[in-house]
């Protein structure tokens, strides 16, 4: 683990980061960063989350995620914080990269 991680975001720097995505993606839910995401199929999926999936490692920073078929229902949140974190939003950022590059629905 690096020495130093981030900290728990205060509701208003949710707030402002969230705005920096895109409208109507991820949403609070639960106290974690979530989004829904639809794919053209199953393969679709699966190398979206293959890819995510490389991105978490090399950030050592893991997803909690469920998938059936061509849905991915993703929630974030840091639990070394408690809470949600800058590094959620960085893996947020990195999961709306690479699902545009996957044939959505
Ligand atoms: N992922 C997430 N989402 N939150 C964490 O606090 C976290 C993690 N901690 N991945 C990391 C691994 C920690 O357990 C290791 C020891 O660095």
């Amino acid at each position: 683990m690096p020495a130093t991680r981030p900290t728990k975001l205060s509701d208003s720097e949710i707030s402002a980061a969230l705005a920096e995505l895109p409208p109507s993606t991820w949403t609070i839910a639960q106290g974690k960063l979530h989004r829904e995401y639809r794919f053209a199929d199953f393969v679709a999926a699966f190398g979206f989350m293959t890819g995510a999936a490389l991105v978490a490692q090399a950030m050592d920073h893991h997803p909690e995620w469920f998938n059936v078929w061509n849905t991915v229902r993703v929630d974030l949140s840091t639990h070394d914080a408690g809470g949600i974190t800058a590094l959620d939003f960085k893996l947020a950022r990195a999961m709306e990269d690479l699902a545009a590059r996957q044939p959505g629905k």
